[in-house]
């Protein structure tokens, strides 16, 4: 199966000249790296289709991964890595005269994801495929990603992200698969002619839906699963529907944007429409997949059939599924039920009451009549069982349909055999106080799956210097196995290893400096602290905290130029959601303090800000190998997990950090002295929620401190913030700051005060590095799916790869 270099060069050599007639010497990057993407598409063709078919012969159980994001970014040297080729294709391009990453920087992420709930499903994809478990995703093939960010005076600007121009080389249209999907118009049910009701339906609107599927190939196992999303199209019997452009430009705008949010009535409907439209093609895909290739009867579905609900946005599959086993299949309500509570399995990513999905029961009635029937029937069958169980209160709080409103959370749960959280705390906070009621009346629903990263795109892809100096170290084992990255600890004292590791760091910064100083104009030094926050913008997330402490900072080297700290560069990356306005308002006071400290003389580039614009995958895999402080500060209980922080700490940053999602573990991981914590726990903050006795009028009167940093915002001390500092400081003071920045204020500083200590120890903070790589093993997310795998979907590896079948590390 090995590509040797010289076989490799005539295989691209003879593509381009097929495909472009043109000769390499001639060809542009761009004709260059679509030759190199179908090259590397045909190598592992033939192991898609035989994964397929091994799927389908060993009737292995399936599990399908409903998500209504997935962010994979770029995909040219995970490909290349999973199969096994990237060293040869490096050398290869070289002897050719070209650079491969630069070469690779040609592809457009695609960003059909907004932040960590995407780029988590995508982590997954990836480990799923390198497991060797016979896992899919489903998902929508949006027109445009997420919105690009530009900065202009300070303000955030959002353009269209339009990743499909020039083309998508990965992806395969899969016309002979389409579907229908039917939303709209009215129904009612009449009888079948055989003693059961059947639905009819008048006016509605027929959606095709079109799959684009796209290979997940697993590390070094032949193994091809497959990320399917739909696009929409008009079927040919509607066509003369479609007369105006209008017309057609309203039914194609479904699949044309990913939501940044969701927070307008004329945007909302096309979301839930969005919802139903890949929930719906997806199981109907699958059923026909089942009835054609596994010929078993219909009530066996649950033996060869996971569905995973990520997040509550596919929660439609629970009554979709439904209508398909009582409509199509003739299934009782009850053989029916059973069936599909056996196959769902739900995740729930956040503990924020606002970010809890909910329709109103007139839209969803007017959108999907269908669904909304087979809701109130699930919904009265909950109420009457429960009620024989349990008090009214309780039945009234957990029921779907409640106060107007189809409550998509309660349904996912309902219909489903598995709730589970993302971090141990935040699948105990579930248990004990968000989803409390629910565990009540399901306790072994309830269960824990810590996330996970794809550590084989977030070190060896990302982070070439430090791969090497692990290599030498420990030898190639983590590459496949990160759990291997323990045996580093053997060398936690050791000198040599200590400074390779640092320079490798170091070269990372200086890569990292010059793409700053190339985007923004800034220049950086790379001997100063790399601290890092790099998240989307929200106030739990608290980029504001961080923004306080700098302005700390300035008014403390203003009053003394000679004061003694090392040089910081505080380097953010986020998107604000456009209609979120305070975020926004955050990132503008962000810009203004940089221009401010960036260029005023007393500072002496003491300290620097960094605000990167268009905050991506691709941009955090040139940000995080080049980290020194990984800022993960939100409000303890609100976060739900993190994924960054695991990304960071692989990369040997050192966590600075509360004790919030999965900071808590990699603090269990790291131990106390390889971390920094600071402020409120989660108990402390459900304490001030209990006794109301939070009071940050009174912090700003009696600390001096906080006094100083937050009239910078109100007394032109940071200019052009007129409006934006008037509204931060009324946030804080005239709204008793809800996220507790002044009460955690103190501490924070504090631990960022330690940090610089120690950072001026360099053999100290070299140790604390590597402790942090030799630990983050146990975050893979090819352990994470595996849990899932074991404990919730129950598929099995396959067989080739149990039986070690796999090419040898390269
Ligand atoms: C996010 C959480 C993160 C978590 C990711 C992945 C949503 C709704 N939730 O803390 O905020 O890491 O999900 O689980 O995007």
């Amino acid at each position: 199966m090995a590509l040797d270099k010289e076989t490799f060069k005539k295989e691209l050599r003879q593509r381009l000249r097929e495909n472009y007639a043109m000769e390499l010497e001639d060809a542009a990057k761009q004709e260059i790296f679509y030759t190199l993407g179908a090259l590397v598409k045909a190598r592992y063709a033939d192991a898609w289709g035989d994964t397929w078919k091994e799927y389908v012969d060993k009737k292995k159980k399936q599990v399908y991964y409903f998500s209504i994001e997935f962010l994979p970014g770029r995909m040219l040297k995970n490909n290349l890595l999973n199969l096994g080729m990237l060293d040869t294709a490096r050398e290869a391009l070289a002897e050719l005269g070209i650079d491969l990453d630069n070469l690779a920087e040609v592809e457009k992420d695609m960003a059909l994801g907004n932040g960590g709930l995407g780029r988590l499903a995508s982590c997954f994809m990836d480990s799923i495929a390198s497991c060797g478990l016979p896992g899919n995703g489903n998902g929508i093939r949006y027109d445009y990603g997420l919105f690009k960010q530009r900065f202009v005076d300070g303000y955030q600007v959002e353009l269209p992200d339009e990743w499909l121009q020039g083309g998508n080389i990965w992806e395969i249209r899969r016309e002979s698969k389409a579907v229908e999907v039917r939303v709209g118009g009215h129904v009612y049910l009449a009888d079948n002619g055989r003693g059961k009701l059947k639905p009819i339906y008048e006016n509605e609107q027929i959606l095709r839906a079109v799959p684009y599927d796209t290979g997940m190939v697993g590390y070094e196992n032949n193994v091809v699963n497959t990320l399917r999303l739909w696009s929409v199209e008009i079927p040919a019997s509607e066509e003369d529907k479609y007369q105006s452009i209008q017309g057609r430009r309203e039914l194609e705008d479904l699949t044309a944007v990913l939501y940044p949010d969701d927070s307008n009535e004329q945007g909302r409907l096309i979301r839930l429409t969005q919802e139903y439209f890949f929930v719906s093609a997806g199981i109907q895909s699958i059923i026909r997949h089942y009835k054609k290739r596994i010929q078993q009867p219909i009530s066996k579905l649950s033996e060869y059939v996971s569905i995973h609900i990520n997040d509550t946005h596919p929660a439609l599959c629970v009554p979709e599924m439904m209508r398909i086993l009582i409509d199509e299949e003739e299934l009782s309500w009850e053989q029916a039920w059973d069936v599909t509570v056996k196959v769902m399995s739900y995740t729930n990513h956040t503990i924020l009451a606002e970010a809890l999905e909910k329709w109103s029961i007139d839209l969803m009635k007017r959108t999907l009549p269908r669904m909304y029937q087979i809701i109130e029937e699930i919904d009265a069958r909950y109420v009457h069982t429960m009620q024989e169980l349990h008090p009214y209160d309780l039945v009234e709080n957990t029921r779907i349909i409640r106060d107007g409103q189809v409550h998509m959370a309660h349904l996912s749960i309902i219909g489903s055999h598995s709730t589970n959280g993302v971090a141990k705390l935040h699948s105990d906070l579930l248990k004990t106080v968000v989803l409390h009621d629910f565990y009540i009346i399901y306790p072994d629903r309830f269960n824990n799956k810590t996330n996970g990263i794809a550590q084989r795109r977030w070190s060896q892809i990302v982070n070439e210097p430090m791969s090497h100096v692990l290599d030498e170290a420990i030898g190639k084992t983590w590459r496949k196995d990160p759990g291997d990255l323990k045996l580093l600890m053997n060398y936690q004292s050791d000198q040599t290893v200590l400074e390779k590791l640092a320079q490798a760091k170091k070269m990372n910064k200086q890569a990292l400096a010059d793409y700053i100083l190339e985007t923004t104009e800034i220049d950086v030094s790379a001997d100063a602290i790399f601290d890092v926050q790099i998240k989307r913008l929200h106030a739990y997330k608290r980029q504001l905290l961080n923004l306080l402490h700098i302005i700390k900072l300035y008014q403390d080297l203003k009053e003394n130029p000679d004061l003694d700290m090392q040089k910081r560069v505080f380097i953010f990356g986020a998107k604000a959601a456009p209609s979120y306005h305070y975020a926004k308002v955050i990132i503008k006071c962000i810009n203004e303090a940089a221009q401010l400290i960036n260029n005023d003389p007393d500072v002496n580039d003491q300290i620097k800000i960094v605000f990167l614009p268009n905050y991506n995958v691709s941009l955090a895999e040139k940000i995080i190998p080049a980290a020194d402080v990984s800022e993960q500060i939100s409000l303890a209980s609100k976060e739900a997990s993190g994924t960054s922080n695991m990304k960071l700490m692989l990369n040997g940053a050192i966590t600075l950090a509360t004790l919030d999602g999965a900071n808590v573990e990699i603090r269990d991981a790291v131990g106390d002295d390889n971390i920094y914590i600071f402020g409120l726990t989660e108990k402390e903050v459900y304490a001030y929620y209990e006794n109301q006795e939070y009071s940050a009028q009174r912090m700003y009167d009696e600390n001096p401190v906080i006094r100083r940093v937050l009239n910078a915002f109100i007394d032109g001390t940071i200019p052009n913030i007129v409006y934006e500092g008037r509204e931060i400081f009324d946030s804080l003071i005239k709204y008793n700051d809800e996220y507790f920045l002044l009460r955690d204020f103190d501490s924070y500083v504090k631990a960022q005060e330690e940090i610089d200590k120690a950072y001026g120890d360099q053999t100290f903070w070299q140790q604390m590095s590597l402790i942090n790589i030799a630990n983050a093993g146990r975050f893979s997310s090819d352990e994470t799916v595996r849990r899932y795998a074991e404990d919730i979907w129950k598929v099995e590896p396959k067989d080739s790869f149990v039986t070690e079948d796999v090419q040898k590390v390269q």
